[in-house]
């Protein structure tokens, strides 16, 4: 088998070149190619510098995760051992980054002697998301190059720099215009008789500049970054490790503390997912030639808080929209929310004020639906009502221009039956997006029974464009999100009778790793979502809430009471009410254990998301888990509900529903799918 790294001369330079497509992972043929690399220079006097370049389109974007729990891993020579090999080269050693130096690439890049960038190219250490740290010395050369604060900040959040930030700290030593090789072979000729070869390992005043106090600084300042997670934790404590030990013996730090997470449950459950993430993008059954239709514009019906949203994800990528409203006052709303939430992001540094003019510019205001007659593809987002619905797809039927595509944002109801008041089935396709749109990752795409396969490759490569992460979802009642709230809020609700509290029931959920809880939730959505509005019809508690005006924070008050910064505290009101619907049901509360109400709110979901699989709303279990983590927070360091369930036991889930059962009746049925592979010892998710 040829190696991915081959060498070549430039005069006196020797410039390495990795071609291991996609990413130029550092799998072990890598590895070992780099080094015969640095020993080749090593040999030759006529070999005066070199320079380390990746083919294709990027520098080495890291380890090869793929790897990982598998022997190649731990393959000689491992990356450790390459980069402190490349920083003892005789010579020295360039290295000429586009693209990305993520990881151990940019683990390889500090072990280099220089650093060369093209402006676009990032730099980053983003193992914390795979619930890792750098294992090859990047926690002691980073800190060393580019001072300790920057150090926690790359560490911990795992978010790539650009070039021209790494050049203004000193991690980029020259930046480059025009072809890369050519300038990074003139560099390192330049460089080639300096000595002694500048080797980050032997660095100290970044270290020596550092504040005592910048560790405990940094943990005070970014609470969320450590809330249950390992990784961030020990990402801090090796770049600690830094700043008190000399490089080899820091090293060795590192080398335990990566050990130990690479050993733990949240990196099994973090580099699961970041596979889960990109299968979700495939679309089974689907053949690779099925080539997107082209979206030049799009049109969206609504100027909500959905619509609104859902607009700005075209309006940030560059695609212009025309956004319908029924009335001047409602548009003009909807237009002044939108502006605001871009000048509210170029406070924050993400949009210049000229961008958001520019995107603003894109957005063409209408009352008039016929305006939408151009448009490559239309999202409708107006009331979750099925009769209105219909009408507009009737409308739009008439109206819109032969091979657009038309989208429902609905979040719930059937998109065939939606479809089926077109005459171009084949032409609608789900677009459930979550609130807020323009910040929610998620888009389930709800695949109708006529949805052409090349509107659902549009669909999933549209996505992609808008930075938004697509799971392909059947048409059944709430797709797959929602679909398993369901169970969830029926049994929270249920709790609430049978003796638990809100906080108790959204306290095991926030200690699980959620957000929030279900009540905090629907606080935060509003508990008046899908209320019937007749006060004087009161059949549940959320109907006794919702009669005395307790909607929810918008209202300061929905389950708890709000202070005028929303700060929830429990309210006696809501007891009252819950006491009250006891006494009715002729109910005598009982102590709730925690285990119960995990039992009842997530192992029925669980439960839910089998059923989903078996009847196939979702294409894989691992879905389920993209769905869960992006639409609604689920801790990543557990991988998503069926991930999680996987790591519990699906024999211990199942026990625990047997036991429940009694509580839940017929609201609960096992799914056979989950039975079928508790008795087997399967496993949803695989690996
Ligand atoms: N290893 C193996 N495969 C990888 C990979 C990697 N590092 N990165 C990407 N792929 C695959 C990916 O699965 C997909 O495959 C294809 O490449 C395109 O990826 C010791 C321990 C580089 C920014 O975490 O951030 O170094 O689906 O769809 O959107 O300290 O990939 O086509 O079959 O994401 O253009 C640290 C992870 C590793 C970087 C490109 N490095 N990758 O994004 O393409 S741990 C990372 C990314 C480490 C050392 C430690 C992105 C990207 P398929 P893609 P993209």
């Amino acid at each position: 088998m040829t190696s991915p790294i081959s060498t070549s001369r430039h005069g006196h330079v020797l410039v390495i070149s990795s071609a291991n497509p996609p990413v130029n992972a550092l799998g072990h043929a890598v590895r070992e190619g780099l080094v015969k690399g640095i020993e080749e220079a090593d040999g030759s006097d006529e070999i005066k510098a070199v320079v380390i370049i990746g083919e294709g389109a990027t520098f080495f974007a890291g380890a090869d995760i793929s790897e990982f729990g598998t022997p190649k891993a731990f393959a000689q020579p491992m990356l450790p051992q390459v980069v402190d090999i490349i920083e003892n080269c005789s010579k020295p050693v360039v290295a000429a980054i586009h693209g990305t130096a993520l990881g151990g690439g940019l683990e390889v890049a500090l072990a280099c002697h220089y650093r060369a960038a093209v402006a676009s190219a990032k730099l980053g250490v983003p193992e914390v998301k795979l619930g890792l740290l750098p294992g090859a010395g990047g926690t002691q050369r980073l800190p060393r190059v580019a001072g300790v604060e920057k150090a926690l900040q790359m560490t911990t959040s795992g978010n790539p720099i650009g070039a021209q930030e790494a050049f203004e700290i000193g991690l980029v030593d020259r930046m480059i215009e025009g072809d890369l090789l050519q300038h990074a072979v003139a560099y390192a000729t330049e460089v080639a008789d300096i000595r002694p070869l500048p080797k980050s390992s032997e660095r100290q005043n970044k270290i020596e500049e550092a504040s005592p106090s910048v560790f405990d600084d940094f943990v005070a300042a970014n609470p969320r970054v450590f809330k249950g997670f390992d990784a961030p934790r020990k990402n801090l404590e090796a770049v600690r490790a830094a700043t008190q030990h000399p490089y080899a013996d820091g090293v060795a730090v590192e080398r335990q503390l990566f050990m130990e997470l690479m050993s733990g449950t949240q990196a099994k459950a973090q580099q699961y997912f970041f596979f889960a993430e990109r299968k979700a993008a495939k679309i089974e059954g689907v053949d690779e030639s099925v080539r997107p239709r082209e979206i030049r514009k799009v049109g969206v019906i609504g100027a909500g808080t959905m619509g609104g949203g859902i607009s700005m994800n075209f309006l940030s990528a560059g695609i212009p929209v025309t956004i319908v409203e029924t009335a001047q006052e409602a548009l003009d709303r909807g237009t002044g929310v939108m502006l605001r939430n871009y000048e509210a992001s170029a406070k924050k540094g993400r949009f210049t004020a000229e961008q958001v003019g520019q995107m603003m510019g894109l957005l063409n205001p209408t009352l008039d639906f016929d305006a939408l007659a151009d448009c490559d593809l239309i999202i409708e987002a107006v009331f979750e009502q099925m009769e209105i619905k219909k009408d507009i797809f009737g409308r739009l039927d008439k109206i819109a221009k032969p091979g657009a595509i038309l989208a429902s944002n609905t979040s719930y109801l059937n998109v065939d039956e939606i479809a089926a008041a077109t005459n171009r089935p084949q032409d609608v396709v789900g677009l459930h997006f979550f609130s807020p749109a323009n910040v929610m990752k998620l888009l389930e795409v709800v695949r109708g029974a006529k949805t052409a396969d090349d509107v659902l490759v549009t669909a999933m490569a549209l996505a992609k464009k808008i930075k938004k992460v697509a799971v392909v979802a059947g048409v059944c009642y709430g797709f797959i999100g929602n679909r398993m709230l369901i169970p969830r809020q029926t049994e929270a609700t249920k709790l609430l009778l049978e003796g638990a509290t809100p906080a108790q029931i959204d306290k095991v959920h926030v200690d699980f790793g959620m957000p929030m809880g279900p009540f905090q939730m629907a606080d935060l959505a509003g508990v008046d979502i899908g209320w019937h509005r007749d006060p004087t019809r009161i059949e549940n508690i959320r109907d006794a809430l919702c009669a005395v005006d307790r909607w929810g924070q918008k209202k300061g008050a929905g389950f708890y009471d709000y202070d005028e910064k929303r700060r929830p505290s429990p309210s006696p009101k809501v007891q009252e009410i819950i006491e009250d619907f006891r006494a009715k049901a002729g109910v005598t509360p009982r102590a709730i254990s925690d285990e119960e109400i995990v039992q009842r709110t997530l192992y029925t979901m669980v439960n839910e998301g089998a059923k989903i699989l078996e009847e196939g709303m979702a294409q894989r279990a691992s879905d389920i888990d993209v769905v869960w983590v992006y639409g609604y927070g689920w801790p990543v360091y557990r991988g998503g509900p069926m991930h999680w369930a996987d790591a519990e036991g699906l024999g211990k889930i199942v026990d625990g529903l047997k036991a429940a059962a009694p509580h839940m009746g017929e609201d609960f049925s096992f799914s056979r799918l989950l039975l079928d592979k508790a008795e087997k010892g399967e496993k949803f998710t695989g690996r």
